[in-house]
């Protein structure tokens, strides 16, 4: 039998709570190790500033391109069972999480359905997601602009870098 083409998929990470940068680079190392998905590049670390409620703390973000044999419902059920897998902490919408694996895009498919649309709605807004993405995706078009274009429209103010080696992951 022929196995599945690969897809091409973008996926975000972050937390605030806890060890955020070790439970990102458990999340991508547990992506990274099965069969069916592969790791291959990874951003840099960032530091952001709290988005949507500002009153928590600051959170780490990064971004990973993946490849991947899985539909794109298979792997929002790979992300949210990791999540689940890692005691992922939510107290409330867009609150303290220990960790949040979200997927960005898969290829360019766009589609919509209640569990899940492509690309990730909200991303083109958001810089701690926009700035990550860049290092591994920057000419990826999300509707009619690239990331690069997205994020210069978007206040990324406060972004830091937290790690400019992007196998921060390999070692956390
Ligand atoms: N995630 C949220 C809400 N706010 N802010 C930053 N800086 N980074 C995040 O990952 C983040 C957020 C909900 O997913
Ligand atoms: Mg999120
Ligand atoms: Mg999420």
């Amino acid at each position: 039998m022929m196995p599945n083409a690969e897809a091409v998929a973008y996926l975000g990470l972050g937390g605030n709570l806890g060890d955020p940068v070790v439970n990102m680079a458990e999340a991508l190392r547990r992506v990274d190790e099965r069969p069916d998905c592969r790791v291959v590049s990874v951003s840099r670390l960032y530091r952001t500033p709290p988005w949507g409620k500002t009153d928590q703390d600051w959170f780490f973000n990064s971004a990973a391109e993946i490849a991947t044999t899985l539909d794109p419902l298979s792997l929002l059920r790979l992300c949210l069972e990791i999540e689940r897998s890692m005691k992922r902490i939510r107290v409330e919408r867009w609150g303290p999480r220990t960790i949040d694996l979200d997927v960005l895009a898969y290829g360019d498919l766009q589609m919509s359905t209640e569990d899940l649309t492509l690309p990730h709605p909200r991303m083109t807004e958001r810089a701690f997601v926009l700035q990550p993405l860049a290092d591994v995706a920057p000419v990826l078009m999300i509707a009619d602009r690239s990331v690069t274009a997205w994020l210069a429209e978007v206040d990324a103010a406060g972004i830091e870098l937290a790690d400019a080696d992007r196998n921060w992951w390999r070692r956390a």
